[in-house]
């Protein structure tokens, strides 16, 4: 199966987004939350638990009565009572997990992994008489032995549940080895694969392109970013790595809301949009050396491997510092519309680079020098 075809966004905003050290969403907040990135055209919303509080199983119920396209996913412990209130809350789908780490074993719930796989198949089994999506994965998946995963998985597999999903929930998987081991992984089962990756190291973009290439079919994702510690995969910057390399893997989405998700959810949770953001920071369509400008004025696609059009966003060429070139210049005159000469261009950014070595400029700088040309 083409990539394009087989990768699914579970966007979990709503559950891992709400683990982000200054998420408090109100149920309002998360209802909008789940409209926006259903008009979005994410396929899946994850929420938080309802065994977490009874707001979280009141907004559960709610959401999953929306009638939204994208499928409505609730993620609980792999317990019988979190599960159960799963179903009866309207969950169309249950993301169960339990960590098989020896690390988080031992801290966490002491079991042996065969007492691990002998619970979960209990917890599939009562799943399995609902009509909801069941999905079983490992925590810590990338500090468990390859042959402890493959010894869980495969008999989970074996139960002809929907997908099993792989965590790298402390972000220390580097991109070789999320290959190495969702391939493997890959050869073992026939079900769906998701992936979900933390940045604590930089690479969770990285990490959910090579599951993605490995075999994996779902793959995790929060507005910015967001989530525990420094979070996981951001929606935009996982898109901006689909769409440089085939549009196809993006056009189903509505691109253009990118920017209004990611101002919406910052503002909720009480950040900016970091400068470097992926597709909606303030730089990401800045160009400002001469040599860059020069080209890109002449062909975006010199310097920019994504269209900012396609997002609905717009492309900045900087021309007032010591960096710019005659080009930049002629460009910004023409905005202004003032045509000059070669000869003219070239002696106001030479006259602009003299100005910048003194002090630091603003746009209106160069306007003003401009216009003297248009006398
Ligand atoms: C956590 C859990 C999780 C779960 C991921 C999953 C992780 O530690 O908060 O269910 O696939 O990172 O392991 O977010
Ligand atoms: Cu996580």
């Amino acid at each position: 199966m083409q990539l394009a075809e087989r990768c699914c966004l579970v966007e979990t905003t709503l559950r891992e987004g709400e683990q982000f050290f200054s998420a408090h969403f109100t149920s309002e907040q998360r209802k909008m939350i789940a409209q926006a990135l259903d008009a979005f055209g994410v396929e899946y919303l994850e929420l938080t638990s309802p065994a977490a509080s009874p707001q979280s199983a009141r907004d559960l119920a709610t959401i999953a009565g929306l009638g939204l396209r994208a499928r409505v996913l609730t993620h609980t412990r792999c317990h019988l009572d979190d599960v159960r209130l799963a179903v009866e809350h309207g969950a169309q789908g249950v993301n169960v997990l339990f960590a098989t780490s020896e690390q988080l074993r031992q801290v966490s719930h002491g079991r042996t992994l065969d007492e691990i796989i002998e619970h979960a198949q209990q917890v599939i089994q009562f799943l399995q008489s609902y009509p909801v999506e069941i999905r079983f994965s490992c925590e810590d998946a990338f500090r468990t032995p390859l042959e402890d995963l493959l010894r869980v998985y495969r008999p989970i597999a074996a139960t002809g549940i929907h997908r099993i999903g792989l965590a790298d929930t402390v972000g220390i998987a580097t991109p070789s080895q999320v290959k190495e081991v969702v391939g493997a992984v890959r050869a073992e089962v026939s079900c769906d694969i998701e992936f979900h990756g933390h940045n604590d190291t930089g690479c969770a973009i990285a990490n959910a392109f090579c599951a993605l290439q490995a075999g994996a079919t779902h793959i995790d994702v929060t507005v910015l970013g967001i989530g525990e510690r420094n979070g996981i995969t951001p929606l935009g910057g996982f898109l901006a790595r689909l769409a440089s390399l085939d549009l196809r893997l993006v056009e189903r989405y509505n691109l253009a809301m990118l920017h209004e998700l990611d101002q919406m959810i910052a503002d909720m949770v009480g950040i900016q949009i970091p400068f470097n953001n992926y597709i909606t920071g303030a730089t990401a369509f800045t160009h400002k050396a001469g040599m860059h400008t020069k080209a890109v004025l002449a062909d975006p696609r010199s310097y920019e491997v994504l269209d900012p059009a396609l997002f609905g966003r717009t492309r900045t060429v900087a021309t007032v510092h010591r960096l710019t070139g005659w080009h930049a210049v002629a460009e910004r005159a023409r905005e202004l519309g003032i045509t000059l000469s070669e000869a003219q261009a070239r002696a106001a950014a030479a006259r602009v680079k003299a100005m910048a070595d003194e002090r630091p400029l603003n746009p209106g700088d160069l306007d003003e020098l401009l216009y003297e040309y248009a006398e």
